[in-house]
């Protein structure tokens, strides 16, 4: 065997160093005393993946990220109530995050909807959704029964209808994350 040329090496060790500062860059972001974060990775086969931050604005959350490797258009966007993505579709994530008992909505629904329905993203024709939405029904602080802390982001096949229970007849879930 051959050693690497050196600027091939280099190059590898300039893309190394790169991905190591965006991960402790977006980390530090993540962990911030009013924000938190999830790195959603793909689910049931799909080549989906992104982040989402939570940043407390008042007694509402701003929404934000990128999800990217989507099908073009709509795609159902909400907090399921475990932080648990092993499953290799997903559903060990458990049902919409809904501490006040609700019946399924979408983000404008004033006092109907689960805290953890935040309608849909939509993709463009690249299949890259860019998320900014603020919300009612939860908050970035630990220890509150409307934490967002340690619950699953999850990213659907299919768009909410943000109205039929229990969520929206949005499919599968094609990819997840844990809110840290
Ligand atoms: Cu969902």
């Amino acid at each position: 065997m051959s050693n690497p040329r050196p600027t091939l090496r280099m190059a590898a060790c300039v893309a190394i160093a790169l991905e190591i500062g965006f991960t402790a860059a977006f980390a530090a972001r993540a962990w911030a005393a009013d924000s938190a974060g999830a790195t959603l990775q793909s689910a049931s086969g799909s080549q989906v993946n992104g982040q989402v931050t939570f940043t407390q604005e008042g007694n509402r959350v701003r929404i934000g990220g990128e999800i990217r490797g989507l099908t073009p258009g709509a795609h159902g966007f909400h907090l399921h109530e475990k932080g648990d993505c092993s499953a290799a579709d997903a559903e060990s994530a458990g049902g919409h995050f809904n501490p006040t008992g609700a019946p399924h909505g979408g983000p404008d629904n004033q006092g109907g909807r689960h805290a953890g329905d935040f309608g849909n993203i939509s993709a463009d024709a690249s299949g890259t959704a860019k998320i900014d939405v603020t919300v009612s029904g939860i908050s970035v602080a630990r220890d509150r029964p409307d934490s967002v802390m340690g619950k699953g982001v999850v990213v659907h096949a299919q768009a909410d209808d943000q109205k039929s229970n229990p969520a929206g007849n949005s499919g599968g879930r094609i990819a997840c994350g844990v809110v840290k």
